[in-house]
Order: C-alpha cells, then sequence, then structure tokens
C-alpha cells in the first residue's frame, strides 16, 4: 500500500486527527458496505474510489495542479461543473457528511447549526480535508441562511472562498439573477485559469457533464425492477463517488454497472426478495459518510430504490441543451438546467412535491421517507406540506430528523422498523 504521510503532511494536515477519521472511516465502511450481500462485481471500482479517496484520488489532483490545473472546491449542486470544465479545471464536492472537531466549530457557529455545516467547518478546523486545502477556489452560495451566515465567518479561514448569490424565487428576474451570477462565476474562473472560455470549451464542458448524468439516470431507472438489482446504500455511494472522481472514468465505471444490472433484472436477480417494502429517501443531501438512515432502512427490512435528495435525483435531473452555437446561447441552456432545481430553499416550491411523486411512482416506491438534518429549515418546514400531499395520494410517509451522531439509532430503527412493517401489510392488502 502506497504511504501517502509526506503528501497529508506538505498539505498541513493533522496527522494523527487524520489517520483517526481515516481509521473510522474504514471500519464504518466495513460493517456498513463491505458486509451486504449479493453486491454486483461492479461495485469493486467504487469501493477502490472510496478506499483511495484521501490517497490516489488527492495525488491525481496534486499532478493536476502541478501541470497548472486548478481545482475548484463547491459545497452545493448550484455550482456549474460545466464551467469549471471549460477552463480545464477539476470540480470537487466539498460538503461533508460527519461530525468531526465539533467542540471547535461551536466555538464559531450557534450549537443549532445544521450538521453538515457544522461539518464544513470541523473539516477545515480538525486540518483533515485534503480536498479542502488543496482547491484554488472554494465557492459558496446563498441557498439556506445557515450557509449563508456562516461563509460569512469562513472566509476567516478560507481566503480563496468565493460567494454565488442565488435567487430564492423562480421568476423571470431570479433566472436573470441566477444568469448575472454565472457569468460572474464564468469571469472568475477565467481570471484564476488565464483561460478564456470559447463556445468549442464550454460545448466540451457540456458534453462530459450530460454523459455523467445520462448515466446517472440510466443507474436511477434500473432501480424500478423488482427484485431491486443493486441496495440504496451502493446507489447512494455511487452518487457520493460522482461528486469525486474523474467525470470520464466514473462515467464508464457507472455505464459497466449498469450493464451488470441489466442483466441481473433479465435474470430476476436483486439484492433483496421480490416484494420487500421499497422506499424512496426524499430531503437533505448525504454527504460521504453519512450513512447511518440508508443503513439503518436496509437492516430494517426495507430498501432504497431512490434518492430525492442532491447526492441523487435533484442535483442530477436534466440535462444541458448542447445545441447552442454561440457563448450566450450555452449560458442560457446552462442558467435554464440550473434554475430547475428544486431545492427547498426556494419560495414556493411545487416542483419538488411533483417530483417526489412521480419518484414514488417511476421507481415503484411504496413509502416515502422525509429525511431532515436537525435546525434544517428549508427541508423541516417543506416536508409538511410534503407529507400532505403523499397523504392525500395515499402514499405512506414518515418524517425523520436526525444528525450525524449515533445516539438516535436505536430510536431510528424502532420508528423505521415499524414504518417498513406498515408499509409492508398495506401493499399485501392491496
Ligand atoms: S441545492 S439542498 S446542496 S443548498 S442541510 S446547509 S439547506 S440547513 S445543503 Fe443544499 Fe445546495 Fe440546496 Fe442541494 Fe442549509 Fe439545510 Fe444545512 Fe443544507
Amino acid at each position: 500500500m502506497t504511504d501517502y504521510t509526506q503528501m497529508w503532511a506538505d498539505l498541513g494536515l493533522d496527522l494523527e486527527a487524520h489517520d483517526a477519521l481515516l481509521n473510522m472511516l474504514g471500519s464504518v465502511y466495513g460493517d456498513i458496505y463491505v458486509s451486504q450481500k449479493n453486491r454486483p462485481e461492479g461495485m469493486g471500482y467504487f469501493d477502490f474510489v472510496m478506499s483511495e479517496i484521501h490517497g490516489l484520488r488527492i495525488k491525481e489532483l496534486l499532478d493536476a495542479k502541478a501541470e497548472g490545473r486548478k481545482v475548484i472546491g463547491s459545497f452545493c449542486v448550484f455550482v456549474p461543473e460545466e464551467l469549471t470544465l471549460a477552463v480545464d479545471g477539476i470540480q470537487v464536492g466539498l460538503c461533508a457528511g460527519a461530525d468531526f472537531a465539533t467542540d471547535e466549530s461551536e466555538k464559531y457557529l450557534p450549537r443549532s447549526t445544521c450538521a453538515l455545516i457544522k461539518s464544513f467547518f470541523g473539516f477545515k478546523l480538525g486540518k483533515v480535508c485534503p480536498y479542502i486545502e488543496l482547491s484554488d477556489m472554494v465557492v459558496g452560495e446563498t441557498t439556506c441562511d445557515g450557509k449563508k451566515k456562516a461563509y460569512e465567518i469562513f472566509k476567516e479561514l478560507q481566503p480563496n472562498l468565493y460567494v454565488l448569490e442565488l435567487p430564492q424565487m423562480k421568476n423571470p428576474q431570479d433566472r436573470e439573477i441566477l444568469k448575472t451570477e454565472y457569468l460572474r462565476f464564468k469571469d472568475e474562473l477565467e481570471k484564476l485559469t488565464g483561460i478564456t472560455i470559447n463556445v468549442d470549451r464550454l460545448r466540451k464542458g457540456i458534453e462530459i457533464v450530460n454523459n455523467k448524468r445520462e448515466a446517472l439516470h440510466r443507474l436511477a431507472a434500473l432501480r424500478a425492477a423488482d427484485p431491486a438489482p443493486i441496495s440504496g446504500l451502493d446507489a447512494l455511494l455511487i452518487n457520493q463517488v460522482a461528486f469525486y472522481d474523474d467525470p470520464p472514468r466514473f462515467t464508464e465505471a457507472v455505464n459497466k454497472i449498469c450493464d451488470e444490472l441489466e442483466v441481473r433484472i433479465k435474470n430476476g436477480e436483486g439484492v433483496a426478495p421480490k416484494g420487500t417494502p421499497r422506499m424512496l429517501i426524499s430531503g437533505c443531501p448525504m454527504a460521504v459518510p453519512n450513512w447511518k438512515l440508508p443503513a439503518i432502512i436496509e437492516s430494517s427490512g426495507g430498501i432504497i430504490v431512490g434518492e430525492e435528495s442532491c447526492v441523487g435525483e435533484r442535483g442530477e435531473r436534466n440535462l444541458v441543451d448542447e445545441s447552442g452555437d454561440t457563448l450566450d446561447a450555452l449560458m442560457d441552456t446552462i442558467v435554464d438546467r440550473y434554475f430547475q432545481i428544486d431545492c427547498a430553499v426556494y419560495t414556493p416550491n411545487p416542483d419538488r412535491l411533483q417530483h417526489i411523486e412521480s419518484m414514488a411512482k417511476d421507481y415503484n416506491a411504496d413509502g416515502v421517507i422525509h429525511y431532515s438534518l436537525q435546525f434544517c429549515q428549508p427541508y423541516m418546514i417543506e416536508s409538511y406540506s410534503i407529507e400532505q400531499k403523499l397523504r392525500e395520494e395515499n402514499i405512506p410517509v414518515m418524517r425523520l430528523e436526525t444528525d450525524y451522531s449515533q445516539e438516535d439509532t436505536g430510536q431510528l430503527k424502532t420508528r423505521i422498523e415499524t414504518f417498513v412493517e406498515m408499509v409492508k401489510r398495506s401493499v399485501v392488502m392491496s
């Protein structure tokens, strides 16, 4: 095994804390992932990427930087990767999905801040994230109030933070705000890299990201089969890896596993018996290594068949039209695609309701589990109307609030087992 200690030291990581993080990750991964039965062979690639997520991938990024390429870190699916690729950059996701140095984060942030925000502060303050340390630009965004205000403080810790302003509504003037902001981001990337974006460069960037999204759509569609050909945990992992891996290599690996899943479906093979209660998860994003809820659901007799989440379908839905032949036309199609993202920070947000309903139908879900991180007001508040709407449609739904700690695992398991049992009975009776 390659020793990356010097590389991590050069990035300024706290080696002791970083070792502790990797050990924790390795053991959780073994317990949750490697222990699953009947995994598709194609998951071997994603296991390998995960095992090298702080190793080989970081080395690749450092090698790319040595060749003059820039790395852009982002916390949100509103940051258009197409533009980053158009300046020969590499975009990586920075959202952190684990509690780390929480005491330190709480010196900067109120305790009543969502775990995701505290987590990215904790990873920075604890000096354990190689991605943020090597990023040439870190992009924040004005989405929820928590993130928006936290970035004001985060800028002290991460001086290369750049904040995109995002609109809060979906009116024509809001689309103009988004376009202005994407043009400002484009200028910033050009300034950072010295590369001017032209039609060919942008179209190439669009094509690479479209291919990645198309592969993820293909994977999502295959999960409509009963028995489900892949576990929700593994599908989530693939969606998480999408934020770190080299896009064309990732796309190839996703298409390869889809080929394998198609054969499984043809042979009637699955990871759980036909008729296992099928769950759709909807809500806040689940960043690596936030696997708590899916692990509980899939060890409680359910199988997850879709994620209405930014690490999932909300983040990957819709492609960018590649046909424009001017820079302005291509920028417009990028804005059109991203403006459709139905994050709960938008008001009103009827598209999300419709998407949850149609995903439940498309993937033959028997029930919906709405997941909010504690203190995440946009998703917690929006869950009320989602519950009302799904009840009207006779789709069983359960709302959960949790964080990254393990303290509520027992309580969650009891509630989820009861819900899965209730869904099972309603499926049998229908
Ligand atoms: S587009 S979901 S990635 S903002 S969980 S920090 S909302 S208080 S993460 Fe998100 Fe972009 Fe929207 Fe997606 Fe705030 Fe809620 Fe915390 Fe959240």
